[in-house]
């Protein structure tokens, strides 16, 4: 009798708690609501299994309690019920996977006038690469990755040269625009997720995975890397503004090129070799180690 009363106690609080909620979503800021959706729908059927599990139990508690000479019924099998109940149990999993991958379809199939993003991750933070005037990213390879080639551009790639770095933790989205986000890791497993988005994906090492959103809010959000991935993992935070298309444009032009980061580069380079050359003529005897030195 008390278990019984326990039990109805649980469910009802169950509801309660689920209709007044302290901890909910963020306010969605793409066009994917119908993640959302599925994931209501989860609640819907799995709350109402569980909710009918429970009210089972709590009749079978008062119905069948000890009564003194009552004896049970000995039945091993009743095909009636058991074809009942596996009907109800496929129709319970096809109701929570099928939305979901009519969901995954959309989510993998990128609308042609989406704009690609590459997010590198790595322990611990963000790189992106976005297609300069050709709307088209270069060939890219981690194992060509140095100092001088951040992101292992291949260098006979033409589509590469215009590509725009953005070596930092921020990156702007234009609003009202799809994103094809191409995710690459340089080490282990991330996951680069921003909330309001609904969208995520792991980035894994030795491959491009990808999906598309569309950011319909002009806003700034919070970047979490949503896959563990070593001790600072807590500190994998960015940020994406999402803007209007004077506010982006400025920020774009901003970024450098990896024609630009080369050019730079060889410039830097020059300078700090005649640096040394300069420093070295008090000292001959080392010039020719020190200039090898010098990267
Ligand atoms: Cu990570």
């Amino acid at each position: 009798m008390f278990t019984g009363l326990v039990f109805l106690a649980v469910i009802i609080g169950s509801i309660i708690f689920h209709v007044w909620t302290p901890w909910w979503w963020t306010d969605i800021a793409s066009n994917w609501s119908a993640m959302d959706d599925t994931i209501i729908l989860s609640f819907w059927i799995g709350g109402g299994v569980f909710i009918l599990v429970c009210l089972f139990m709590v009749y079978c508690i008062f119905r069948y309690q000890y009564k003194e000479g009552r004896r049970s019924e000995y039945k091993p099998e009743d095909k009636k019920l058991e074809k009942g109940l596996t009907w109800l149990t496929t129709i319970g999993v096809v109701a929570l996977l099928a939305p979901g991958l009519v969901v995954w379809n959309n989510y993998i199939r990128v609308p042609d006038n989406a704009i690609q993003v590459e997010v590198m991750a790595w322990q611990w933070g963000w790189k992106y690469r976005l297609p300069g005037q050709d709307g088209k990213l270069g060939e890219s390879n981690n194992r060509i990755i140095s100092d001088d080639n951040p992101y292992g551009l291949n260098i006979d790639d033409p589509n590469g040269k215009d590509d725009v770095f953005v070596e930092s933790n921020e990156l702007h989205l234009l609003k009202d625009r799809p994103v094809k986000i191409l995710l690459r890791s340089i080490d282990v497993l991330h996951n680069f997720y921003v909330p309001q988005f609904r969208s995520k994906m792991d980035a894994v090492p030795g491959t491009i995975t990808y999906y598309w959103f569309e950011p319909n809010k002009n806003g700034e959000y919070e970047v979490l890397c949503a896959e563990y991935c070593g001790v600072a993992h807590y500190a994998m935070r960015g940020k994406v503004v999402v803007e209007d298309e004077v506010s982006y444009n400025k920020w774009l032009s901003e970024q450098e090129t990896f024609s630009s980061f080369t050019a730079k580069n060889r410039n830097n380079k020059l300078n700090k070799k005649k640096l040394v050359k300069i420093n070295n003529l008090s000292n001959n005897k080392n010039s020719i180690l020190k200039e090898q030195d010098v990267r």
